[in-house]
């Protein structure tokens, strides 16, 4: 990954290209929901990790296994302890990152998750994405080089064999905390040529870079952001039918890492 489409620096290089020359032997998943994450716990049967590494009273959840020749961790920034619901959004997300980074050194991070997409790019509900790159839509800040560091572009770490082995569509990501899209976010959106919309990814992407950890990002479609339906009730609709077609993309995107180095992705 590199920052502002950049190439990479000196350090980050030798830093990759030492780790690519051996198998991935360690993937750090980091999934936003319970409901995205419990089908791939079950797939590669994960167990919780009582004593997790991280910081005490923190919800937190780290589930951990051995599949094939890979050692997975799945974090899940847990439940707002107030509220019950699923702390989504970018704060945990880049939390949980950091904090997974820290604990566990993996070598390739697969962030995955639900998104919503745009038909006029070509998405539809059920279709699993890619993303080439990912950026923010609701960081304006209207000052010169402020500006572009509030739209946060990152690159994802390049998978080509990973994307035609497997069939994945590709399209840019773009980050907010809402669920919905206001004027001035579609207008970010659409300055960021996005055909995804989430509301972690770009905060992965900020934490991967900053600690040079390559990081990709799976996301599959809920609901069809230019579309007739309402957002929310959309959603909810497809959300655990399309939680199962995530659940087996991240099985096939596992199955083809297994073996293989970071430059064979
Ligand atoms: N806009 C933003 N985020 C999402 C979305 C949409 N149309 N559909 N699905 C999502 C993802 C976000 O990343 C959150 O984790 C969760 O699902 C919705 O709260």
């Amino acid at each position: 990954m590199a920052p502002h489409g950049e190439k990479s620096d000196a350090a980050e290089d030798a830093m990759v290209s030492g780790a690519e020359k051996r198998p991935v032997s360690s993937v750090l998943i980091v999934i936003a929901m319970q409901t995205e994450a419990l089908p791939v716990v079950n797939k590669f049967n994960l167990t919780e990790v009582p004593d997790s590494g991280f910081p005490k009273g923190v919800p937190w959840v780290r589930y951990h296994g051995f599949y094939k020749d890979l050692e997975i961790n799945l974090v899940w920034p847990g439940k707002d302890e107030s509220l019950g619901v699923d702390c989504v959004g970018t704060a945990p997300a880049s939390l949980v990152t950091y904090a997974s980074i820290q604990v566990l050194q993996p070598d390739l991070i697969i962030n995955a998750g639900t998104a919503g997409g745009f038909k006029g790019k070509g998405a539809c509900v059920g279709d699993i994405y890619l993303a080439s790159d990912v950026a923010y839509h609701d960081r304006r800040i209207p000052i010169p080089v402020f500006d572009l560091y509030g739209v946060g572009l990152r690159l994802a770490y390049t998978t080509p064999s990973l994307q035609k082995e497997l069939e994945l569509k590709v399209g840019k990501l773009s980050t907010g905390n809402s669920l919905d899209m206001s004027p001035q976010d579609e207008a970010s959106i659409v300055a960021n040529d996005a055909t995804v919309k989430d509301m972690e990814g770009a905060a992965v992407a900020y934490v991967a870079d900053l600690l040079k950890v390559p990081a990709i990002f799976v996301k599959a479609v809920t609901d069809i952001v230019d579309g007739e339906k309402p957002t929310t009730e959309e959603f909810m609709q497809n959300l655990v039918a399309v939680t199962a077609a995530l659940e087996q993309a991240v099985t096939k995107v596992i199955d083809f890492i297994n073996g293989k180095c970071l430059s064979e992705l």
